[in-house]
């Protein structure tokens, strides 16, 4: 929409390469494979056409319709630019399955790399995994509409080189779906003999955005599970927003113990937890995460963990949390230091819109929520997307209420994108 939007403000020129830009735009947007694209139908093909598109091929890839048995093909990207999505723009068209055979779906250890408009399901370690490697840094990642199912490990994992010195950063994941089910659950705790799974982690990587996803199911009976959307290791300046995570035994977490996060925005998120599945755990976690901003995010637990959002260990300083919804407390642990501005922590179920399907909207203007929150610098909009303030000030909490219903679809649930947008936008070579 922010695209489209720019091209609305572009239309008000006059130029006549302007006007047969508009002519010409409605053709470049069919979804038919164009000259700057090659089109794959057999996992041979997509095979072919990755090693290709290393080889200084093709570097735009189109899968189309089908489930696809990798059964131990694996996809490395090596060259820089490398697109892969599916032909329809609908990511639940395009199945790669890796039947637990194939360990990570996707290897990317190249820069300025897309994998978007896909179904990724059953790697035995991660579906995908960005690395630095060989010596040099990995940046603008962007993993867009994917749809996750069923890792063995961690669905999305950043990490450094061996060494640490070279990184994985200023990546983006967006619009996804990543989900552990019960059968995935079963496969983890077998693989792994522990519930070593989540949903994205991240090792010293700075400047990602993790923005409109949702995230589910990371839990086991067994054990504690890692975090929804996890940054550590000396990772920085992540931005995590308008996320929704439901029934992850951790939501979102900056650093763990001592391997800490500095800076970063989590903002805008709604955190649901139904029923104790025996490790429930904290929604937001901050450990050794000096500088981090924690605000306006809704959290509502339907089990008996009493922390809605901890800050821990001595390392944790500057921090502000500020304009938080939850039906738990908020807390310093371990000698954390934290600014704290009008956050609510006595939410009750009736005053979402439908908090055991995850829906924590607000359902009706509440005092002491509605119009009662601080400004903060950079807070622009809501769960939705949508403009705060509205009426007389910030809301607490996700969502900025409006007294309509808000338009589906809702953030991380999108099925489809534009697929021939980026060809026409992107720069001429
Ligand atoms: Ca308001
Ligand atoms: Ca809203």
């Amino acid at each position: 929409m922010r695209a489209l939007s720019r091209i609305g403000n572009i239309s008000r020129g006059r130029s006549r390469s302007t006007w047969l830009f508009f002519l010409l735009l409605p053709l470049a947007l069919r979804p038919q494979p164009g000259p700057a694209a090659v089109t794959v139908s057999t996992v041979a093909g997509l095979r072919q056409a990755v090693d290709q598109a290393n080889a200084g091929g093709d570097p735009d890839i189109l899968v189309q319709n089908g489930v696809y048995h990798l059964n131990g093909v694996y996809l490395r990207i090596t060259r820089n630019g490398v697109t892969v999505r599916s032909a329809s723009g609908n990511r639940e068209d395009v199945t790669l399955d890796g039947n637990y055979q194939t360990t990570e779906i996707f290897q990317v250890v190249a820069s300025n790399v897309t994998i978007a408009d896909l179904t990724l399901e059953r790697a035995y370690d991660h579906p995908i995994h960005v690395m630095a490697t060989d010596g040099h840094n990995v940046t603008g990642t962007r993993i867009d509409n994917v749809h996750i199912i069923d890792p063995g490990q961690q669905a999305i994992k950043i990490n450094p080189d061996a060494s640490g010195a070279h990184t994985v950063d200023h990546g983006t994941v967006r619009g996804s779906l990543i989900e552990l089910t019960d059968s995935g659950r079963a496969f983890v705790w077998n693989r792994n003999g522990s519930c070593y799974t989540g949903g994205i982690d991240a090792h010293r990587a700075t400047g990602w955005t993790i923005e409109d996803n949702e995230i589910r199911g990371f839990w086991c009976s067994g054990g504690l599970a890692e975090h929804g959307i996890h940054f550590w290791s000396d990772s920085r300046d992540t931005l995590v927003q308008r996320n929704l995570v439901i029934d992850c035994d951790r939501g979102i977490g900056f650093g763990l113990g001592d391997s800490g996060h500095h800076g970063g925005i989590i903002r805008n998120n709604m955190i649901y937890h139904p029923r104790d599945h025996g490790h429930s755990d904290v929604g937001i976690g901050l450990e050794s995460a000096p500088g981090a901003q924690v605000y306006n995010n809704t959290i509502f637990f339907d089990h008996p963990y009493p922390n809605a959002i901890e800050y821990r260990f001595a390392a944790t300083t500057g921090v502000m949390i500020s304009n938080n919804l939850t039906n738990r407390a908020i807390v310093s642990r371990n000698g954390a230091s934290a600014v704290l501005h009008h956050n609510v922590t006595t939410a009750r179920a009736e005053w979402f819109v439908a908090p055991s399907a995850g829906d924590l909207h607000l359902a009706s203007p509440r005092a002491g929520v509605t119009d009662s929150g601080i400004q903060v610098a950079g807070l622009t909009d809501d769960f939705d997307g949508e403009p705060r303030p509205r009426g007389a000030g910030i809301d607490i909490g996700a969502d900025e209420y409006s007294p309509a219903a808000p338009p589906p679809p809702s953030p991380g649930r999108r099925t489809r994108s534009l697929p021939f947008l980026f060809l026409l936008l992107r720069p001429a070579p």
